[in-house]
């Protein structure tokens, strides 16, 4: 078989990528390890910046967006027992749409389902060959048959643990990696969300945030210790750990439930430099992570594939080397831009063990006083957590 482009990774870049080239007219085929039902099994994200629902609209994966999320203006810092407000339509006149990764998943999966063959599930063994050549391929075995695919670009969309980012030699590779003492023990629970917005706490007991899927599904976290396990953490337990984190009055409203989900995940702030070596491009969580801290995670998963569909596109519809020529400084302009905002969001609202009450948590203080002291503080967090436009 042959094909223009080979997408490893069916996750949200991946698939994204496979139907922003197919409305350019251009083939690819995405290899997904996993089934379908197993990577919509995943609850992941839930903020999308504007360009992001902006772009899922003009490429016609905006309609159960907008019919089933909630458009936010602003979100709660609760700190001191108090909480302070955000407003991102005043200081940016931007929003922010909630909306889970998992419904966005199934858009896309509902839109690469019109093309047959655009993505092969339960793909095993995936092996990228020849990357540094101008004949790359790629391997892969599904129902006990191998099968190579020829192509002339193959892309790395298989997230963190993926195989494309090893595909790319030590010495060509340069990362940067941060990992955070502690993770986020998350749930979901059947029950009314807690508040009309999210709200971001930083508690003398830790983190928490209260953040929801619709009007019946909350979407709740704590921070906890890294050693933690889902099994120490039961359901009244959690629920007490919450309420004492947030304000008496928020806690006071809280509705609970039995978690219908429940898992931790670790934090760390990761990026790989260069996106590219020869045929070989690297985007979304294959080449960077952040902290889920600041929701940057799925969207630099679709910014990346923004750039990357169009740099595709020109180079094999119009010969032009430019847009993947400069596709891995570009996409890192905006991925270290989220990769700050992901740290320092990270730093001023978890507790750090053996921080105590010593000088960091006083400049941690400092940081939340500031945002409620200075319009221009709260402007730029609001620019950050809503986001750039796409151009
Ligand atoms: P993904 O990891 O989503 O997708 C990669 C795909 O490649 C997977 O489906 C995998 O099965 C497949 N794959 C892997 N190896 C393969 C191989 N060898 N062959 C073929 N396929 C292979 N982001 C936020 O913004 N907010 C959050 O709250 C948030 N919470 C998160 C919680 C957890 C536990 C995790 C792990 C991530 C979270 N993220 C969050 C980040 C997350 O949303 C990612 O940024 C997003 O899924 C990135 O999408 P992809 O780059 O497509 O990677
Ligand atoms: C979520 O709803 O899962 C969510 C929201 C905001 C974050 C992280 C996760 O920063």
């Amino acid at each position: 078989m042959r094909t223009q482009v080979v997408i490893v990774g069916g996750g949200p870049a991946g698939s994204l990528l496979s139907h922003l080239l197919h409305r350019e007219g251009i083939e690819s085929i995405v290899l997904e390890r996993r089934s379908r039902d197993y990577v919509l099994s995943r609850i992941r994200a839930g903020v999308l910046e504007q360009a992001t629902a902006d772009l899922l609209r003009e490429v016609g994966l905006g309609e159960r967006m907008d019919r089933e999320g909630f458009a936010h203006d602003g979100t709660y810092l609760a700190y001191g027992g108090g909480q302070l407000h955000v407003d991102f339509a005043q200081l940016t006149g931007r929003n922010v749409m909630i909306y889970g990764q998992t419904q966005v998943q199934e858009d896309l999966y509902d839109a690469l389902a019109e093309r047959d063959g655009s993505i092969v599930f339960e793909a095993e063994d995936v092996a990228l060959h020849d990357v540094n050549s101008e004949a790359p391929s790629v391997t892969y075995t599904k129902d006990g048959q191998t099968h190579r695919v020829d192509t002339t670009w193959v892309i790395g969309c298989d997230g963190f643990h993926g195989v494309s980012r090893t595909s790319i030699p030590d010495d060509v590779l340069t990362t940067y990696e941060r990992v955070y003492p502690f993770g986020w023990l998350g749930i979901l629970s059947e029950t009314p969300p807690v508040n009309d917005e999210l709200i971001y706490a930083n508690s003398d007991r830790g983190f928490a945030l209260c953040s929801m899927r619709h009007a019946m599904l909350s979407r709740y976290y704590v921070q906890c210790p890294l050693d933690d396990a889902v099994e120490d953490w039961s359901d009244d337990r959690f629920w007490d750990e919450l309420r004492a984190r947030l304000p008496e009055d928020t806690a006071d409203r809280l509705v609970t439930g039995p978690s219908i989900e429940k898992s931790i995940a670790p934090l760390r702030s990761f990026v790989a430099e260069p996106l590219r070596y020869s045929r070989l491009m690297l985007a979304g969580d294959a080449a960077h992570i952040v902290p889920p801290t600041g929701a940057k995670g799925l969207n630099l998963a679709v910014s990346d594939v923004f750039y990357l569909a169009r740099a595709l596109t020109e180079n094999l519809r119009d010969g032009s080397n430019t847009g993947v020529d400069a596709y891995s400084e570009t996409a890192l302009r905006r991925v270290w831009r989220a990769v700050r905002f992901s740290w320092w969001m990270t730093t001023a609202m978890h507790r750090f063990p053996g921080q105590e009450d010593g000088f960091d948590r006083q400049i941690q203080l400092a940081e939340l006083q500031l945002l409620a002291d200075s319009e221009t503080a709260r402007r730029q967090m609001a620019e950050n957590y809503v986001g750039l436009p796409l151009t």
